[in-house]
């Protein structure tokens, strides 16, 4: 995108954004440009990637037959089988001396998936998001402290690039060594984290034991994402680190960070970069779009990657879209809090519940930390849940005072979630911190 685009004479103004003329299109030339776009990509994953050949073929279907962006609904899904199978460059357009980069995610079974870059879609890459970094709240010469994980992961190396595009200067911290990241935090004045929630809470636990009053120090925002967090975590990071706390949204096989970012304005929804990607809700069982406002999985058509375009990807992220106009003047659809993954799904006595779920009646719970896990073992035919979390630094902990806490957490969770659960009240410390994602369920069930 046009670097030179940037407000650079307002900088400053507390509705600064990075490509107004992009991040503020009229809805009608949106879908006007997409349309375009869309009929570019499809012939362009047509021709070049044997891939799309096969599928399109196989559906009976052609890139031309696409008159508007509502036939899109006839072409097929991508899912992320399709990168396995094609694991690890098949589903590129360019040969790998082409490029300029490679990153993967890893999979919990068997390979992981590979995505691609040219520089030009690095380049790319960068501009969005620098353009959600701004839109989260930082400007250009802020420091921004980096404590995604660098590596293979699209965190570190995503938010880097787009931080230094908006013109900041970044601390590469990556994820780990957290006594070091406060007194970094301490020491180096930034305005910005970037990080998971539950890593920037657990930087929160550590400033707090070291007697560091992080609120007190210059950092005013948080970009926070690569994860499902709840509302709630959300006031929590607020006040534990006297920020804004801002949701990020992304994955690898579309980008990486950068696809979708909640302005600092209204805070309520992602506005979905839509001149770059595409965006459906679908039922996930008919697999039958869904209108606008209704809740199903989000799948995402890229309509300007060349090296890998994705038509229809399935995230298997479960959100809403809505396309009301937002206070911030951005013009793009919003992504509404991301619920969880269709694969995250636990159905346990008939209940089906999400671990967020579990997050948003624990982290409002008085006597309580934010850190949890949640066990699943067969009981009979049927599966059990335990919810494993530990009671605040400042709560009492002797057995019994365990015992109660445990009793008053299960009894919130039956009467607002309505499932039945075993929970055992921990001592501070006794959980494992996340340094990334956090690993929200211990599976301990035979055959799954
Ligand atoms: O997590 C990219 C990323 C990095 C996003 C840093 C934001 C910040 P993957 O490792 O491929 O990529 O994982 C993608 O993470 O399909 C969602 O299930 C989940 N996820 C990402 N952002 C959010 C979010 C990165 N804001 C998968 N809320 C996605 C909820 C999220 N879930």
């Amino acid at each position: 995108m046009n670097t030179l685009a940037h407000d650079r004479v307002s900088e400053s103004a507390p509705d600064f954004m990075f490509e107004r003329d992009m991040e503020t299109m009229a809805r009608g030339r949106i879908a006007e440009l997409q349309a375009e776009r869309l009929r570019w990509t499809l012939d362009h994953a047509y021709r070049n990637i044997p891939h799309y050949k096969r599928l399109f073929d196989g559906a009976g279907i052609k890139p031309k037959q696409l008159s508007s962006i509502d036939d899109l609904r006839h072409f097929p899904f991508t899912v992320k089988t399709d990168l396995r199978d094609n694991y690890p460059f098949g589903m590129f357009a360019h040969p790998i001396d082409e490029l300029s980069r490679l990153h993967a995610s890893s999979g919990t079974t068997g390979k992981p998936t590979v995505v691609g870059y040219t520089a030009a879609e690095l380049e790319n890459w960068a501009g969005l998001m620098a353009r959600s970094m701004a839109a989260a709240g930082a400007r250009p010469g802020d420091v921004v402290h980096n404590a995604y994980g660098y590596g293979l992961f699209t965190g570190g190396l995503g938010a880097h690039y787009g931080a230094e595009r908006l013109g900041c200067t970044v601390v590469p911290a990556s994820g780990g060594g957290t006594e070091r990241q406060v007194m970094l935090l301490q020491d180096f004045g930034a305005r910005v984290l970037c990080s998971t929630p539950s890593y920037a809470l657990n930087i929160a636990e550590v400033a707090e034991t070291q007697g560091v009053d992080i609120a007190a120090l210059p950092l005013q925002k948080g970009l926070f994402g690569a994860e499902p967090w709840s509302e709630e975590t959300r006031g929590e990071l607020d006040r534990r680190l006297g920020i804004t706390a801002v949701d990020l949204y992304g994955l690898s096989e579309i980008m990486g960070p950068g696809v979708a970012c909640e302005c600092d304005t209204a805070r309520s929804g992602l506005h979905g970069w839509e001149d770059h990607f595409l965006f459906e809700i679908i039922d996930p069982e008919t697999l039958e779009p869904l209108p606008m406002g209704e809740s199903g999985e989000l799948v995402i058509t890229t309509l300007t990657k060349e090296t890998m375009p994705m038509i229809r990807y399935r995230t298997r992220d479960i959100t809403r879209l809505s396309d009301e106009p937002c206070i911030c003047g951005r013009t793009h659809v919003r992504i509404l809090r991301l619920t969880g993954r269709c694969d995250d799904m636990m159905i346990i006595r008939g209940v089906n519940v999400y671990p967020l779920q579990v997050e948003s009646v624990l982290t409002g719970l008085p006597g309580l930390s934010p850190h949890f896990q949640i066990v699943l073992d067969n009981a009979g035919a049927m599966d059990a849940m335990t919810v494993e979390v530990e009671i605040a630094t400042d709560a009492p902990s002797g057995h019994e005072d365990l015992a109660s806490s445990a009793r008053d957490v299960r009894h919130h969770i039956k009467s607002i979630i309505g499932v039945t659960c075993d929970v055992v009240a921990k001592r501070p410390g006794e959980l494992p911190r996340s340094e990334g994602k956090a690993i929200r369920v211990r599976d301990l069930r035979k055959n799954c």
